[in-house]
């Protein structure tokens, strides 16, 4: 179906629409974000997509994320790409990333996301079978979470580190610029971009960035991949706001699901993350922006402007009663200027750019979790908003992988899989991720 050109659909046609793209993005027991652009699976969109599924197969939901942990490394780390089977329509692919794996995969990270998407299908079903399997996750999801803790913490500062833009998510983010500055991708070896195959140059980082992403990846493989090793020398390493939310928010449902599991040796280990977290993510609040911002490790200087991962604050439970005033009123003035919220860059920052992906462009999931942390601490109308948009996007513009923040026009890749997750976890009317908080007529 041509979903981009398509008149607004009901409600029911859109469920069937979001079904439809996920399965056909399903390569068997895992889902590929956007067939072509991205034909690998990635992490933090698997772990969405089984939010996704659960609304309709429960038993593919909880496979989806099984497949992911199948590859985590012996050092806990789950990958951001597992190259399940290799497609040339991507480039870096597997010989590229050179990690040895027994399955090829990159050798970095993405946000940690599969905590809070895991106890949302524990949620659903408590019967021996869902249990055991949640069990066997939430042992997984430890030995993530203290790779997180130990190889991206390694000072036990409470913020979290990403080794190269690529690990946040928000790959072309003004949140790394600075600190890009120090990656020399002048001499990296000569390759050809394939994703300007598929999608518009306006809507991608610039060549210059992507020298520098792939220098990194030479960097990380001549260290052997050893996170140790990455973790003191890597060029970069900035503490990132949205890793470092959506790990605290992240540890918090695994205290949950350790509860209902009764897993209670590790709660202390859980319980210690978490405070070690709320503290730490005062050392990402700039007095002079006032806002939540990333940190460079390595020259101590902050990121400009307020991104979306900024706004995740909520979603993680923390900052002072005055760091959140100062957030919702940053919501306030970014919603006053673009179409469409959230926009994932400022648009008051001379590098805000409406449809360059994380630059500006709005990210369906990103707001599923922003308006699942305003509406928890009872900002119901920003959440309403938040949520509204999301709708308005999906309805009119389809399910793509972002959209212009100011038009509201779809960018980037179609039928996209996180963001018919999204839709169907909670852009369909009566979605159960908040049960009696939320209307059920718009
Ligand atoms: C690099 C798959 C991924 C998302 C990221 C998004 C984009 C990849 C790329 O696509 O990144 O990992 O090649 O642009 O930025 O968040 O996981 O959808």
């Amino acid at each position: 179906m041509a979903l981009q050109d398509t008149t607004p659909l009901s409600e029911d046609a859109l469920n069937h629409a979001a079904q439809s793209i996920i399965a056909g993005n399903d390569r068997g027991g895992y889902t590929v974000p956007t067939a072509s652009l991205y034909p690998y699976q990635w992490n933090w969109d698997s772990a969405i997509v089984a939010m996704g599924f659960a609304a309709f197969d429960l038993d593919r939901a909880w496979t989806e994320i099984e497949t992911l942990m199948a590859h985590q490394w012996p050092d806990g780390m789950i990958p951001h790409i597992i190259f399940h089977q290799e497609v040339p329509s991507y480039f870096p692919g597997p010989s590229v990333w050179g990690t040895g794996r027994p399955v090829p995969t990159s050798g970095h990270s993405q946000p940690p996301v599969a905590a809070f998407c895991a106890e949302e299908l524990l949620k659903r079903n408590h019967s021996p079978e869902n249990l055991e399997r949640a069990s066997r996750v939430f042992d997984a999801l430890m030995r993530w979470h203290r790779w997180w803790h130990d190889y991206r913490d390694p000072g036990g500062l409470g913020v979290v580190a990403i080794t190269h833009p690529w690990e946040s998510g928000r790959d072309n983010s003004s949140d790394w610029d600075d600190a890009l500055e120090a990656v020399d991708g002048s001499n990296v070896e000569p390759y050809e971009r394939r994703d300007l195959q598929h999608v518009d140059a306006a809507m991608r980082p610039t060549h210059e960035e992507y020298n520098r992403y792939i220098a990194l990846v030479e960097f990380g493989r001549s260290l052997g991949w050893n996170a140790r090793d990455i973790g003191t020398r890597n060029p970069f390493f900035v503490a990132d706001p949205g890793c470092t939310f959506i790990l605290l928010a992240a540890d918090r449902a695994l205290m949950r699901i350790a509860q209902t599991l009764k897993k209670i040796d590790d709660m202390p280990i859980i319980e210690e993350w978490i405070a070690r977290a709320e503290a730490g993510c005062q050392r990402l609040w700039d007095k002079d922006q006032q806002t939540f911002t990333a940190l460079d490790l390595r020259s101590s200087r902050h990121g400009q402007g307020v991104s979306n991962a900024a706004l995740l604050c909520f979603f993680a439970e923390t900052g002072t009663p005055a760091q959140k005033r100062a957030m919702l009123s940053h919501y306030d003035r970014i919603r006053e200027k673009t179409g469409f919220g959230v926009p994932s860059h400022d648009p008051d920052s001379p590098v805000f750019d409406a449809k360059r992906y994380w630059r500006g462009p709005v990210w369906a999931f990103m707001n599923m979790m922003i308006g699942r942390g305003l509406l928890a601490h009872g900002h119901i109308r920003e959440a309403m908003q938040v949520w509204d948009d999301t709708r308005t996007l999906i309805r009119d513009a389809g399910f793509a992988e972002y959209f212009d923040c100011n038009t509201g026009n779809p960018a980037g890749g179609v039928a996209f899989s996180w963001t018919a997750a999204t839709w169907l976890q909670y852009g369909a009317v009566g979605a159960p991720w908040a049960p009696g908080a939320v209307p059920t007529s718009l």
